[in-house]
This record gives C-alpha cells, sequence and structure tokens, in this order.
C-alpha cells in the first residue's frame, strides 16, 4: 500500500490481555520505526467519551466514535491500535468498514471466561457476581465473539511477546 496507516483491532472480555498487547506490541512498532497510537479507555472514556456509560446503545456510541478517531488516524499514517471490549459484532464490523480492505485487523484477546475471572486483577467480576456492579460484560451483559477475526490470540498459551510476533506477521 501507499500510506502506513493501519488499524490493529483488539478485541476481547475484560481480563483477556488487550491493554498489554497494545503497550508491548506498540513498543516493538516503535523499535521498528513505526509511528503508532494507543486508543483505550483511559484516553478516550476519560475525555471524548465521559459522557458515556456500560449500556448497550452507551457501548455501541462508544465503538462508534472510537471507529472514527481511528480513522482519522490512520489518514494521518500513524498504526492504530484500539484496545476495548467492543462486544458487539455490529459495531465492529461498522468501523472495519471505515477502512481500505487489509488496512483493518481484527483480533480476538481470547480468554475463557473462567480465566478471566479467576484472575480479576481489578476485582470488578467479583463486584459483577455480587451485583454491586451491573451490566458486566460476560456476567449480565453480552460479548458476541468475532466469527472472522483475521487473528485469533488464546492469551491462556502464548506470551504477549508471542502475541506481538503474530500481530507483527500480519502486518
Ligand atoms: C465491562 C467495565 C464495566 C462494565 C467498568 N463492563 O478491565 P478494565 O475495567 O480495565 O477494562 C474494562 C473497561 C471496559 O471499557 P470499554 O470501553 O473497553 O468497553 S466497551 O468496549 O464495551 O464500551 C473494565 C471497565 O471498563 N468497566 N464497567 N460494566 N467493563
Amino acid at each position: 500500500g501507499g500510506h502506513p496507516g493501519r488499524v490493529v483491532w483488539l478485541t476481547g472480555l475484560s481480563g483477556a490481555g488487550k491493554s498489554t498487547i497494545a503497550n508491548a506490541l506498540e513498543r516493538e512498532l516503535n523499535r521498528q520505526g513505526k509511528r503508532t497510537y494507543i486508543l483505550d479507555g483511559d484516553n478516550i472514556r476519560q475525555g471524548l467519551n465521559r459522557d458515556l456509560g456500560f449500556s448497550d446503545a452507551d457501548r455501541a456510541e462508544n465503538i462508534r466514535r472510537v471507529a472514527q478517531v481511528a480513522r482519522l488516524f490512520v489518514d494521518a499514517g500513524v498504526i492504530v491500535v484500539v484496545a476495548f471490549i467492543s462486544p458487539f459484532r455490529a459495531e465492529r464490523q461498522a468501523a472495519r468498514e471505515l477502512f481500505a480492505p487489509g488496512d483493518f485487523l481484527e483480533v480476538f484477546v481470547d480468554v475463557p471466561l473462567a480465566l478471566a475471572e479467576e484472575r480479576d486483577p481489578k476485582g470488578l467480576y467479583r463486584k459483577a457476581r455480587t451485583g454491586e456492579l451491573r451490566q458486566f460484560t460476560g456476567i449480565d451483559s453480552p460479548y458476541e465473539p468475532p466469527l472472522a477475526a483475521e487473528l485469533v490470540l488464546p492469551t491462556a498459551q502464548l506470551t504477549p511477546q508471542e502475541c506481538v510476533q503474530r500481530i507483527c506477521a500480519l502486518l
């Protein structure tokens, strides 16, 4: 292609390893001299999307806006690493349609719910199970796994570096 902009769209449950992979991928791409930007809850939900919560409609709007921002970065020639749960197929498909074929790589960060729940680094699954936290993905809010992701990363069986290598092989 004539431009370097791409999207690596990570999708998966809370605790699957999206942020860990995004950060390790960014380090490797920067080492290769490539310009990158990570879009995640930390820089989007605090600012642009601070009006949005976790209802189905708000998640859909969250992902719609994230996809549009990713599009701007790709136009500017940046490799964008998107790290949101992005639970719904329809919104991921709509995101894909904003990009030229080959510029959008959907990566399913695939962890068994039981393992994510066991790890529970922030205690959110426990709060979801006790009802303190409502509409939590995988507990009382749906996650629709990709049917045709460019890449599936079973993070229970791979190190972050192995995940990065597989993504770089696709790029
Ligand atoms: C799922 C929630 C929720 C609910 C707060 N459901 O593991 P984390 O903590 O650090 O990352 C999760 C993050 C999910 O936000 P996203 O913007 O990625 O979600 S979506 O794509 O569905 O819009 C989790 C925290 O926010 N969190 N409440 N109810 N995750």
